[in-house]
């Protein structure tokens, strides 16, 4: 086959290569973006993207020392440790997301590991919002099967839980947990027949060859996640990573554009560190594959872009939300 010509063989691979993956990341620009363009619109309306809502359920104080989070209670960041959120406040966010047009709520906890002891409450939390007809997401910290099982009864759709990045860098950012620990959680979650979303941060300090790591990680599972998150770091005083060199704006869409080379039928969220891209760059990033986005003024703890921005950028992009809802795994 000629070298500029792609081959669109769908092909969903399990047993992708470093060396392969760092190719596809070294190609010129140009015919990087094409081999991604073309298998985007293979498997998605090119035009669609998909949006989901944050809220922090329970934030702060947590036991973990992820390096970029102003979470950790290892940190000396200006977030402050609070209790859970009551269910009618939780429930009255999620209105408001669905109002605002959000196909997908997503609930987010500083915790390590969910305990037995908050799970009936999450559950309520997860049914409340199924029933007003919104996909449900939660992301907890680490889960036990019997878990994973409950929260499946309850109605929930997607497990957010991030590999962060390559196998190699993972200590020099997370020492409270293991590459492995994080694994087991995802393999649990998809026994319990829940979607998986599962990404990661780059801009961390790490190598080309650690964002390749990353993606092959999530690429080599059983199954690829049908959501992946690739935050950009967002950088946050008192974290350790704070002050890091930025990530060139390029390779941030050659990541985008390699996830959906390796993964073509999943979303691809343009995450965290939207707040800090030009609405150049974040067209680049659906041109690249991205199909889906964080929507509302906050993620967790940090600002995300305001959602009139966004609705203005989608408008001049003839971006429309996607409403119809995902159908299988790859
Ligand atoms: N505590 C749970 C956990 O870590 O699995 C759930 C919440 S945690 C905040 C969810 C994810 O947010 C992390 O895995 C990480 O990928 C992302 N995240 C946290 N802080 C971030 C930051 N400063 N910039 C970009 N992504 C971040
Ligand atoms: C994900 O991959 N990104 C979101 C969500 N999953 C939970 C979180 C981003 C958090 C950014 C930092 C903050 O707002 O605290
Ligand atoms: Fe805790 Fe999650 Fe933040 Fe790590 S990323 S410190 S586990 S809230």
């Amino acid at each position: 086959m000629p070298e500029n010509e792609v081959n669109t063989d769908q092909i969903i691979r399990h047993d992708w290569k470093s060396e392969e993956v760092e190719a596809l990341f070294a190609l010129p620009f140009a015919d990087l973006m094409y081999r991604s363009q073309t298998l985007h619109r293979e498997n998605f309306d090119p035009n669609a993207v998909q949006i989901s809502t944050l809220l922090s359920i329970k934030t702060g104080g947590c036991a973990e020392d992820c390096g970029y989070c102003p979470q950790s209670a290892h940190h000396e960041s200006a977030v402050k440790a609070e209790p859970i959120m009551p269910l009618d406040k939780v429930l009255a966010s999620a209105a408001e997301a669905k109002e605002s047009g959000a196909s997908r709520f997503c609930m987010g906890a500083a915790w390590r590991n969910l305990k037995d002891r908050d799970l009936e409450r999450v559950a309520d939390m997860v049914s409340g919002v199924k029933d007003m007809g919104l996909e449900t997401c939660v992301t907890l910290g680490m889960l036990e099967e019997h878990q994973a099982t409950r929260l499946k009864e309850a109605g929930l759709d997607y497990y957010n839980h991030n590999l962060d990045t390559s196998p190699e860098y993972y200590g020099d950012i997370i020492t409270t947990r293991t590459y492995q620990d994080r694994l087991d959680t995802l393999s649990y979650v998809r026994n319990a027949d829940i979607h998986v979303c599962s990404g990661g941060i780059v801009g961390m300090g790490e190598e080309r060859k650690d964002r390749a790591g990353l993606l092959i990680s999530l690429a080599n599972m059983p199954s690829h996640p049908e959501s992946v998150p690739i935050n950009l770091l967002v950088q946050v005083e008192g974290t350790p990573l704070n002050g890091i060199e930025n990530l060139d704006a390029f390779e941030f869409v050659r990541t985008i554009a390699v996830t959906r080379i390796i993964m073509p039928n999943s979303f691809v969220r343009l995450s965290a560190g939207r707040e800090f891209m030009s609405d150049e760059l974040q067209a680049m990033s659906f041109l690249a594959g991205a199909n889906s986005i964080f929507y509302g003024d906050k993620l967790l703890t940090t600002d995300n872009p305001d959602t009139n921005h966004d609705q203005q950028l989608f408008a001049r992009l003839g971006i429309t939300p996607l409403v119809e809802k995902h159908s299988s795994a790859a």
